[in-house]
């Protein structure tokens, strides 16, 4: 318990801190003791989150109000308090109102829920296009809009986290996605394998990469940052060890990237494969 406390207090310090300061980079991670979902990083993530708030209380004033009528049913019509009951079975009126009162709040609840799913889907003229493909166990990364290079992204051994500690183990990827701050950047997924999901909380992303298919979605990062996500779909003996990691860097560190990306993810003559495989698979051994 006193650990708990003494994480909170940390946690709180931390988070008046970072108010306070402002300039700390936004870190799309799962923190200790974190009640509630990760501070949204995107536009989509936001709109999930006020709605998932706005879900909350009507689930809480619907609970409150059936522990209200459970609560009077104990006291007002027990044995005691009520000892000759009434032999009422139908009340025509409750009936129609129990019946109509909660396709109501289903219907209101509804209504905002498809408008964020659209929302969600897809984007109309997206800046930029970054193509996932998932495989058993790594993604691979594909910049269509940027002359097409691509590479592969594999978790960090805790011999790469060894030489640099500040590499976080079962989270961090040895090539990061970079992708521009403030812009709308379509997401295309497919599967070389097996199903995956490139799920990233903060950003409120999860979308299943399926084989023979091409899923879509979009997301726009505001702030600059590291994001952090995970395959969220069971793909395999090595499912929990293909992290996602993105850095969201500012446009034009984000074109000086591009650049130095080109020559280093430098594609073989028949554009088929890069010519150097940086990346290794951690897990294969
Ligand atoms: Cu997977």
């Amino acid at each position: 318990m006193k650990s708990r406390l003494a994480a909170f207090a940390a946690a709180f310090v931390g988070a008046v801190g970072t108010a306070l300061s402002g300039s700390v980079a936004f870190a799309g991670e799962p923190r200790n003791w974190q009640l509630g979902l990760q501070d949204p990083g995107s536009l989509t993530a936001a709109r999930i989150d006020s709605f998932h708030d706005v879900l909350t209380w009507m689930m809480a004033g619907i609970s409150l109000f059936v522990m209200v009528l459970l609560l009077i049913v104990i006291f007002r019509f027990n044995e005691k308090a009520n000892p000759t009951p009434t032999k009422t079975t139908h009340n025509v009126v409750l009936e129609i109102a129990w019946t109509i009162v909660p396709v109501i709040i289903l219907v209101l609840m509804a209504i905002p829920s498809f408008s964020l799913l659209y929302y969600a889907d897809r984007v109309e003229d997206p800046d930029m296009t970054l193509k996932i493909t998932g495989h058993q166990w790594y993604w691979s990364y594909e910049y269509p809009d940027h002359g097409g290079f691509g590479f592969d992204a594999n978790m960090v051994s805790d011999d790469d986290i060894a030489k640099n500690p500040q590499l976080k183990r079962l989270m961090d990827t040895d090539n990061r996605v970079i992708l521009p701050a403030g812009k709308k950047i379509q997401l295309l997924m497919t599967s070389a394998d097996v199903i995956h999901n490139w799920g990233i909380a903060s950003l409120g992303v999860k979308v299943d990469s399926v084989p023979g298919r091409l899923n879509e979605t979009w997301v726009q990062v505001n702030e600059p940052g590291v994001y952090y996500g995970f395959c969220s779909e069971l793909c395999g003996v090595a499912h929990a060890f293909m992290p996602i990691t993105i850095e969201v860097v500012s446009p034009e560190d984000f074109d000086k990237w591009v650049e130095e990306a080109k020559v280093k993810f430098a594609r073989s003559d028949d554009g088929t494969a890069p010519a150097v495989r940086i990346a290794q698979n951690n897990v294969a051994d």
